[in-house]
């Protein structure tokens, strides 16, 4: 049964402070997989403090692309540093995580739709390792490259590995309405659109409103939950907002 999570950036990074890792926040995160067991896991990670800053800095995003060879470096560059960061982590505790970097891997047609083989993907996953993927710059014909969001990555892992169950960890405990309560379940973006502003950081990709009707569209059940359920989700639980 495979299990596609991400990590949000805002919950392994300081997101007020350029390129850097919340190194209790990630060792708990890293602590929760070790101990949940969970073989069949493919992760993500958002950029934080890592990604965003930099893709801002160049005016980059899933729509605005940039051929300065520079920028890419810089942006790609930043998102490996948090990669090892994350792979280090798991691989201390035992998991046998292994980077997989959506710039080499993946690139968007000219309107944007995203190619992301999932063959590798799963090869690394059948022997035995757990692939970390990020949100990244990726190659996009006739615009340079643009920003690849974790989420999108989220949507293609889940769809081309036929994922049983799709977890997002956030830095808020699930989709909240106007009064702060988590919204248990969300069937249908019209019903919620009210309460999903942007994001309050520097969010290049889009904030709660995106990943809600991303998750949407999966076959898989989506749970978006705080980094305090994590454990509760990797042990089969369905906390925070369960979107289907
Ligand atoms: O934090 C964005 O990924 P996200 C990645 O999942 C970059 O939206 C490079 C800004």
């Amino acid at each position: 049964m495979t299990v596609v999570l991400k990590l949000g950036g805002s919950v392994i990074t300081e997101k007020d402070t350029p390129d850097t890792i919340d190194g209790d926040a990630l060792a708990d995160a890293a602590d929760a997989i070790a101990a949940s067991g969970v073989t069949d896991l493919v992760l993500v990670h958002g950029g934080g403090s890592f990604g965003h800053p930099h893709a801002a800095a160049h005016d980059v995003s899933r729509t605005e692309g940039t051929q300065d060879v520079a920028a890419v470096r810089e942006i790609h560059g930043a998102m490996r540093e948090l990669n090892d960061a994350v792979c280090d982590g798991l691989v201390e505790r035992g998991v046998p995580a292994v980077p997989h970097h959506p710039h080499s891997a993946g690139h968007r047609d000219a309107d944007g739709t995203l190619s992301l083989p999932t063959d590798p993907i799963a090869a690394k996953r059948d022997e035995g390792f757990v692939p970390v993927l990020h949100g990244d710059v990726v190659t996009h014909i006739g615009s340079g490259v643009t920003i690849l969001s974790g989420d999108e990555l989220v949507v293609a892992l889940a769809e081309g590995l036929s994922a049983e169950r799709v977890g997002v960890c956030s830095t808020v405990p699930g989709v909240l309405d106007d009064d702060g309560e988590v919204i248990p379940a969300i069937e249908n973006y019209a019903d919620v659109r009210r309460y999903l502003g942007g994001s309050d950081d520097t969010d290049v990709t889009g904030g709660m409103a995106a990943k809600v009707h991303a998750l949407l569209g999966l076959r898989a059940p989506a749970s978006v939950f705080g980094p305090d359920a994590l454990a509760d989700f990797l042990g089969g639980e369905q906390p925070g907002t369960l979107i289907r």
